[in-house]
């Protein structure tokens, strides 16, 4: 659609549809979605079809459905399109005053036309005993038309008038006659309605017509003329009335009797749509567009967790899995891991498996597998996870359990570099070798956050660095600048020959040694790692009831 197009209103389209010198055509819709794929198809306009909206909400064509319910439906049609919906009014839904007030709510939903006929109502449909249903009186249904004439605030507004005096076995004579009566009415077009399966009514109306109002048909019954004779004929517009309905209810049925017989998707999967394809028609991706514009967004966060030893003084509990995968009071302590991830939005989560790393089967994570993790340490395996860094990502070891508060101070923490250090002097819960933690200053325990910073953190306890602050836990956070100096340190270090053996306090220590400045978060307790047996009883202590 071209720009000058789409700044036209929708009413203008339609009476420019009805003027044009082409023969025009525009197709039924009954719904947002049905609305949006006719218009995607290329079509100029909209029939919003009483057959259609009734048989969609399952109910009959004969004004069961109320008309704000049609006119609710055609909201949502009119909102996902930009091309113009002409109303199948039925007969107006009453008397002219009920007209002047659908004329009035048509437009506030930005509906371009009505099309009423002249039966009375409730009416039903044409081809259901159409012969006994009762015509409207002309002068009754001229003044219908005047009303919704005089009620329409945009001039563009199209009330189209349909001649139902051939459905209903009268004659040409009378369908002439009423034709003229509401043209003369102020109708903008006339609709001549016929149940032949031959066009010869039509066209020897059209002949007779001679062109004195655009002319709109409706070939449901014949189906079979070529649109060839209809242009041939001068009528102005065809609209092709109920096939997105009867396609869908085709597609269902056939859809629905073969998953009810075979109990089964897959033979169905490649005759319908995918969900991406109604992702598209609800317009997902103009939603996401506006969510990166409207919603500030908390940074992603992405968590590595290092997993893949056995965690062998576990004995025969981890002979055919790897230690995360322990139960811990009945979840294995990696699924506890996630789910406290998943608490604070960490929703992307690369676990590093090695030992059975088959059995480390958890939803909503990736896994990638250091091969050689029976001659390895620590480093390799976070080398392995190197794709799956980001700006904003925490790296733990997965046999630690802690209180989710930790976590979400951490992730709230602005360093490059922040590691978690446990001040807490005798903590019994902790039975692994320790990773000493050398700082700046003691945890002075205050509420103010201090500025601490790492200087050291071994197992050993080198006499230079006095008595250690505290404990590092297993938990690191790198933000923007500490994900380059990871990936510089890992590349130097991978180039000594002990890299194999090193783990990630020795990175830590890599990078303090070359001035960059690790800050640490201090906490005191709320934590344990899983070592020994007794660390599984003291684990399941600790999540009761989480
Ligand atoms: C409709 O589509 O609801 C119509 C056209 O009114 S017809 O069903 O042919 O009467
Ligand atoms: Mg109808």
């Amino acid at each position: 659609m071209s720009k000058s197009e789409k700044t036209r209103s929708k009413c203008k389209q339609f009476r420019d549809l009805l003027k044009s010198s082409e023969l025009e055509f525009i197709l039924e819709a009954h719904n947002g979605v049905s609305a949006r794929i006719a218009e995607q198809s290329g079509f100029k306009g909209l029939w919003g079809s009483g057959l259609a909206l009734s048989a969609q909400f399952g109910v009959r064509d004969s004004n069961e459905a109320s008309w704000t319910q049609i006119i609710d439906m055609l909201e949502f049609m009119s909102d996902v399109t930009s091309i113009p919906i002409l109303l199948d009014g039925d007969t107006g839904y009453g008397n002219f005053n009920n007209m002047r007030r659908l004329v009035t709510k048509l437009e506030q939903r930005d509906i371009a036309g009505v099309c009423i006929e002249d039966k009375q109502f409730p009416k039903t449909n044409s081809f259901i005993d159409g012969e006994r249903q009762p015509l409207a009186d002309v002068d009754e249904f001229c003044g219908k038309i005047k009303a919704g004439k005089d009620s329409q605030s945009d001039d563009d507004f199209s009330v189209v008038a349909r001649v139902e005096a051939l459905i209903a076995g009268w004659d040409m004579h009378e369908a002439l006659r009423r034709a003229e009566a509401y043209h003369q009415a102020g109708a903008d077009a006339i609709l001549i309605h016929s149940k032949l399966s031959s066009a010869e009514e039509i066209l020897g109306f059209a002949a007779e017509w001679a062109g004195r109002s655009p002319l709109v048909i409706v070939p449901t019954k014949y189906f079979s003329t070529p649109t060839d004779v209809f242009r041939k004929a001068g009528i102005d517009l065809v609209i092709w009335a109920n096939h997105m309905i009867r396609a869908a209810i085709a597609a269902m049925e056939n859809i629905s009797q073969q998953i009810h017989q075979q109990q089964s998707l897959v033979n169905v999967e490649d005759q319908i749509a995918s969900v991406n394809k109604i992702f598209s028609l609800q317009g997902a991706e103009e939603l996401s567009q506006a969510q990166s514009r409207y919603l500030k967004r908390k940074e992603e966060s992405h968590a590595i967790v290092l997993a893949a030893s056995r965690g062998s003084s576990l004995h025969e509990l981890t002979e055919d899995k790897p230690k995360v995968m322990l139960s811990i009071g009945g979840k294995p302590l990696l699924r506890r891991l996630v789910d406290e991830f998943k608490k604070q939005s960490v929703n992307k989560i690369t676990v590093v498996a090695g030992y059975k790393a088959e059995a480390v089967d958890i939803s909503g994570i990736d896994v990638c597998v250091n091969d050689s993790y029976d001659k390895t340490s620590e480093l390799s395996s976070l080398a392995c996870a190197e794709s799956a860094f980001n700006d904003n990502m925490l790296i733990m070891y997965g046999d630690v359990l802690f209180r989710g508060y930790i976590l979400s101070d951490l992730l709230d923490h602005k360093a490059d570099m922040v590691v978690v250090v446990d001040s807490m002097k005798e903590n019994t819960s902790i039975s692994g070798a320790p990773d000493y933690a050398y700082c700046t200053c003691e945890d002075d325990r205050s509420l103010l956050k201090q500025e601490v910073f790492i200087k050291h953190i071994a197992e050993q306890q080198p006499a230079e660095f006095g008595e250690p602050n505290g404990r590092w836990i297993g938990m690191l956070k790198v933000s923007l600048k500490g994900r380059q100096w990871l990936h510089d340190a890992l590349l130097e270090l991978s180039a000594q020959d002990n890299f194999e053996q090193l783990t990630v306090p020795d990175l830590l220590n890599h990078l303090v040694a070359k001035g960059k400045v690790i800050h640490v978060h201090y906490i005191s307790g709320h934590w344990l790692d899983v070592n020994s047996l007794e660390d599984i009883d003291r684990a399941s202590d600790f999540t009761y009831g989480q």
